[in-house]
């Protein structure tokens, strides 16, 4: 579906899709679970999910003339710091607005973990005192201003890269490269799991599984704690895409399935499950989640499990899309383990 679209490669190519034997048989071992280890897709700057969305974005970034790359976060976001390391391989300059998006009172939040590695990858991050929202934000559209009067060429790139026009591709891209796995390994996953927050990679995995009715086994995680904003997101982001790949099929509002019992109590602030789950899965399979996005998903699948929701025999796979960075800003929460 992908290939009238031209891409620029940032990552390593297909990612490993990994067995999860100890985490499946502590949960009973009804269910298989499996990771995409998204977290694992590039050498740029610890790699996670923006890198699939970038691929497609970068052609038109190189072919509009821009020098600065301009996009916003929160002040621990991973896609802020994607973009940064992404700049810095192409050759171009980077503006980061990064937002109080988390009320979190680690000393160091604002110093360490992703907004680190922007600093030190060169970008020119600006901290800004507003809440969060996963909308167009004043202070970005600022400093897109602000590049035009210093004189450079900005290229805007949405939160999450999620409603920038081919934000969806990459992830219809994962959906292809699972289906091309599926036939390696010989049998197909009975579900996805994804957290959501800006839209775009929960969005393009529905288009890119659509192609084999598969939609509504994506099961959406949600992570914002804003649920009906990031929902309808979702399908006008899944909607815009499946236009744009001529998918030839309506999406409709019920294929977006977002579960809303895991993001509380705000977004960016796990909960003592969170934490539990961020553990569990930590030294039952060395496998490392953060407590913004992943650790929030990685509670509902292990919810989900523990409900029965995934009929027994279910093969499930968990979409681990990075991020850990992030847990250098809540060393006092682990500080012991
Ligand atoms: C993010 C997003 P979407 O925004 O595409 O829904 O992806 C959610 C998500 N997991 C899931 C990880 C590790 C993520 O980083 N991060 C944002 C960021 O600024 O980093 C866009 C919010």
């Amino acid at each position: 579906m992908l290939e009238k679209f031209p891409r620029y490669p940032l990552t390593f190519g297909p990612t490993p899709i990994e067995k999860l034997d100890r985490l499946s048989a502590h949960l009973g071992g009804g269910v298989e679970i499996y990771s995409k280890r998204e977290d694992c897709n590039s050498g740029l700057a610890f790699g996670g999910n923006k890198l699939r969305k970038l691929e497609y974005i970068v052609p038109d970034a190189i072919a509009s003339g821009a020098d600065t790359l301009v996009t916003i976060g929160g002040v621990q976001s991973n896609h802020t710091r994607q973009v940064a390391a992404t700049a810095a391989k192409i050759g171009m300059k980077c503006r980061l607005v990064q937002e109080s998006w988390v009320p979190f009172p680690d000393a160091v939040y604002d110093r360490v973990g992703n907004i680190l590695m922007s600093r030190v990858m060169g970008a020119d991050v600006e901290l800004v005192d507003e809440g969060f929202d996963i909308g167009i934000r004043e202070s970005w559209e600022n400093a897109i201003e602000d590049v035009k009067a210093k004189g450079g060429t900005p290229y805007a790139i949405p939160a999450g890269a999620s409603v920038h026009p081919l934000g969806g591709l990459g992830f219809v891209g994962f959906a292809e490269e699972v289906r091309a796995q599926e036939a390696e390994l010989g049998f197909t996953f009975d579900y996805v799991v994804v957290c959501t927050v800006t839209g775009s990679t929960h969005a393009g995995m529905l288009v890119g599984f659509a192609m084999d009715g598969r939609q509504r086994n994506v099961i959406g995680i949600d992570a914002s704690a804003t649920p009906a904003q990031t929902k309808a997101q979702v399908l006008e982001i899944a909607r815009n895409t499946a236009e744009l790949v001529e998918l030839g099929q309506e999406i409709a509002p019920d294929d977006v399935v977002l579960n809303e019992d895991y993001a509380y109590p705000a977004y960016g602030v796990p909960s003592d499950d969170t934490n539990a789950a961020i553990r569990l899965a930590a030294r039952l399979e060395g496998m490392m989640t953060d407590p913004v996005y992943e650790g929030k998903s990685m509670q509902g699948l292990i919810d989900l499990v523990g409900k029965g929701f995934f009929p027994a025999g279910s093969k499930v796979l968990y979409a681990h899309l990075g991020g850990v960075p992030a847990i250098n800003g809540y060393s006092y929460l682990y500080r012991n383990g």
